[in-house]
């Protein structure tokens, strides 16, 4: 079973004991993961991606989840971790989660921006990529890092980002300047064709949101999308009675152009792009404490059987 030693579930851990515990999970379920690193960052981390599945049949369809795209947004890893955990020990025990295994594959990729991610455990509350300096502030100090989730090529630099490089929202000079989006959009063109499903997950405010964020419209595919989301937060509010909100992106939360999830729907051709927002709605916020992380890890499950279910029989 799964015991990487020094890694506690109901805690937040460092990258590099995140990338432990993933190859822990590969080593003590060989059948049914494996690791593999689709890019470098800026600073030179890998970026990990594992794949939990029945190994036995190959051209599944697949559900790739992004996490942690934004460095301050902690249990978001945390959230996925776990929820890897109970893919895992599900298997062979729980019957749904056994089929699924069997007839869907999971690409979880908890950490898409792991130099933010090592740069919070200073900085709590960084958000951005760490590449640059891009400009300078108006104090005179350099400014450094790019939103990568403005960074997408869809819609780059238009409603709800910045060309201001002191500015959270910063669109990056160009479309996929940083390398983690480019390696991220790389290997999921290779292989959208298997990939049903895209989450891209953050923190916080309790939401699952449907393209578009760059613009108030709906996409054509909008009624399939909607009524998913609506079947996934029912499940979400049966296991601890939380409530999140969904919509589209620009609809539900605000306008957001050059975004994964709109680059995923539109360029990437995945039907079932969604955007989540976990806990909580704003009395913590990032901050939030450990003892959130499993009733996330729960609830958020809930809503990932309902998309693989519906990835499974399509
Ligand atoms: N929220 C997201 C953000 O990037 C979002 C909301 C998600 C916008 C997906 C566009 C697409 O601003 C947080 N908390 O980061
Ligand atoms: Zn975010």
């Amino acid at each position: 079973h799964v015991r990487a030693i020094g890694f506690n579930f109901d805690d937040y851990n460092t990258y590099d004991d995140i990338n432990a515990q993933l190859q822990d999970f590969a080593a003590s379920y060989p059948d049914l993961a494996s690791v593999f690193t689709i890019g470098t960052s800026h600073e030179g981390r890998a970026i990990n991606v594992i794949k939990v599945g029945s190994a036995d049949r190959s051209g599944k369809p697949a559900v790739f989840l992004e996490g942690m795209i934004h460095a301050r947004e902690w249990v978001v890893g945390a959230t996925l971790l776990y929820n890897i955990k109970f893919m895992l020990e599900g298997y062979g025990s729980d019957s749904q989660i056994t089929t699924l295994m069997n007839n869907v594959d999971f690409y979880f990729m908890p950490v898409t921006n792991p130099d933010g991610y090592a740069h919070t455990q200073n900085d709590r509350m960084w958000r951005k990529t760490r590449s640059g300096p891009h400009g300078s502030s108006w104090w005179g100090g350099q400014c450094y890092g790019v939103d990568p989730n403005r960074n997408w090529d869809e819609h780059f630099a238009g409603p709800g980002t910045s060309s201001d490089p002191c500015s959270d929202i910063y669109h990056g000079p160009r479309a996929f300047s940083e390398v983690e989006t480019q390696a991220v959009s790389d290997w999921v063109l290779a292989n959208s064709q298997d990939i049903k499903a895209y989450l891209g997950v953050h923190a916080y405010s309790q939401m699952w949101m449907t393209p578009y964020g760059w613009t108030y419209n709906t996409p054509p595919d909008y009624e399939e999308q909607y009524d998913l989301a609506g079947r996934v937060v029912s499940a979400i509010q049966s296991v601890n009675r939380k409530r999140f909100a969904y919509g589209t992106i620009a609809n539900v939360i605000y306008e957001a152009a050059g975004s994964s999830c709109d680059w995923a729907y539109t360029k990437a051709g995945i039907k079932y792009s969604y955007a989540i927002e976990l806990r909580d709605e704003g009395q913590y916020g990032f901050v939030l404490p450990a003892n959130q992380i499993r009733p996330s890890a729960d609830e958020f499950f809930a809503g990932l059987l309902v998309v693989a279910e519906q990835v499974a029989a399509e």
